[in-house]
């Protein structure tokens, strides 16, 4: 059979499931706008996959609106980049319903952030939740992406994609998907809760002061770093000093993956230095980059007309990729079109 030479085209997105956090920003939007330009980009809110956990119906909308907002306000221009939710373009729960039927239940065992998620809770959960990695293959495969940027904690998922578009093209004899590439990259794969260095920070982390907002104020983003647990060693000489301290090595990563250095590079500028002099660096940086950024969405959250205008807009751009490839996944499958 011969390769098919597929596109370069970026796809990702992020879910509408409370605030966006300093992770959210690092790990993913601020590297999907550094990527807009390079190839083809497709970026969504991924409201499906918010509702695999219970979502109040008022604020979903909202926080659909906000994680938009976000990506507009740290620069990701809709004139160049899809920009869209997810619910409005169908043809992610078609293919998802296909690719549940082609994922085996074995593969989905495996998958830690399930068992993360859903804790000793399993059998309460939905089984959305369960069989979020075979949409988020769908919300990939769809655009028949090559390169899909995400946190070190979505990794598992993009190999569970790639086995799905391998087996599909395998057990129809095609090679219709691609096998998409994880882009994970940078001091910022992934950042961890201020308060256990050893888990990492979410949207839906327990407490508030675990994470830095991307609307937090100045105040808060002091208060949160000042009090962000570390231990009472001064940074140290080289990097390889900050094996086994995990949080001190978090808050190198983020103060590296803010001001666009290497982790070493911040070690040879603080080495030696105590909390009190890094954590307040720390703080003033943080502020300086994401003041902007949150003064932007704020003004963005005012007119949620023009929110809305742009995701309508997008979910066309979208749909007019996506349609076509699922109406030829239907024909290879053997679904009937009258
Ligand atoms: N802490 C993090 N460090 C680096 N990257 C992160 N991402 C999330 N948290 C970190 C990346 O952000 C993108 C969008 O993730 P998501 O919101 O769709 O899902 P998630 O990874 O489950 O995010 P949260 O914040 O942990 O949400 P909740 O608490 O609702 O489950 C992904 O690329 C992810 O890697």
């Amino acid at each position: 059979m011969t390769q098919t030479t597929f596109t370069p085209r970026v796809f990702s997105g992020i879910k509408p499931s409370g605030g966006l956090t300093l992770g959210n920003y690092l790990g993913a939007i601020k590297r999907f706008v550094g990527m807009q330009g390079e190839m083809e980009t497709v970026y969504c809110v991924v409201d499906m996959h918010a509702i695999t956990v219970w979502q109040d119906p008022k604020e979903l909308a909202n926080a659909t609106r906000e994680v938009a907002a976000g990506y507009l306000a740290a620069g990701l221009d809709p004139t160049q980049s899809i920009l869209f939710n997810q619910s409005q373009v169908s043809a992610h729960a078609e293919l998802g319903w296909i690719f549940n039927c082609v994922a085996r239940v074995g593969w989905m065992n495996r998958m830690t952030q399930f068992k993360d998620k859903a804790g000793s809770n399993a059998e309460k959960v939905s089984l959305g939740l369960y069989a979020y990695p075979s949409l988020m293959a769908a919300d990939i495969l769809l655009y028949h992406a090559t390169h899909v940027p995400v946190g070190e904690d979505q990794k598992q998922h993009v190999e569970l994609t790639r086995d799905i578009a391998h087996k599909f093209n395998h057990d129809f004899k095609v090679d219709f998907f691609p096998e998409t590439t994880p882009v994970i990259d940078g001091p910022a794969t992934r950042i961890m809760n201020l308060r256990d260095g050893t888990k990492k920070m979410s949207k839906s982390g327990e407490s508030d002061m675990e994470r830095i907002n991307m609307t937090d104020d100045a105040d808060k983003i002091a208060k949160k770093f000042k009090k962000a647990k570390t231990d009472p060693t001064p940074l140290p000489e080289t990097y390889e000093g900050l094996n086994d301290r995990p949080e001190a090595r978090n808050l190198v990563e983020i103060y590296a993956a803010l001001s666009d250095m290497t982790p070493q590079a911040v070690i040879a500028d603080y080495a030696g230095a105590g909390w009190g002099q890094f954590k307040p660096a720390l703080a003033d940086l943080a502020v300086a980059k994401l003041a902007p950024i949150s003064s932007e969405m704020a003004r963005l959250m005012d007119d949620p007309a023009e929110i809305d205008r742009i995701l309508a807009t997008g979910a066309e751009k979208a749909r007019a990729i996506a349609e076509p490839i699922l109406k030829q996944t239907y024909d290879i499958v053997g679904f009937l079109r009258s």
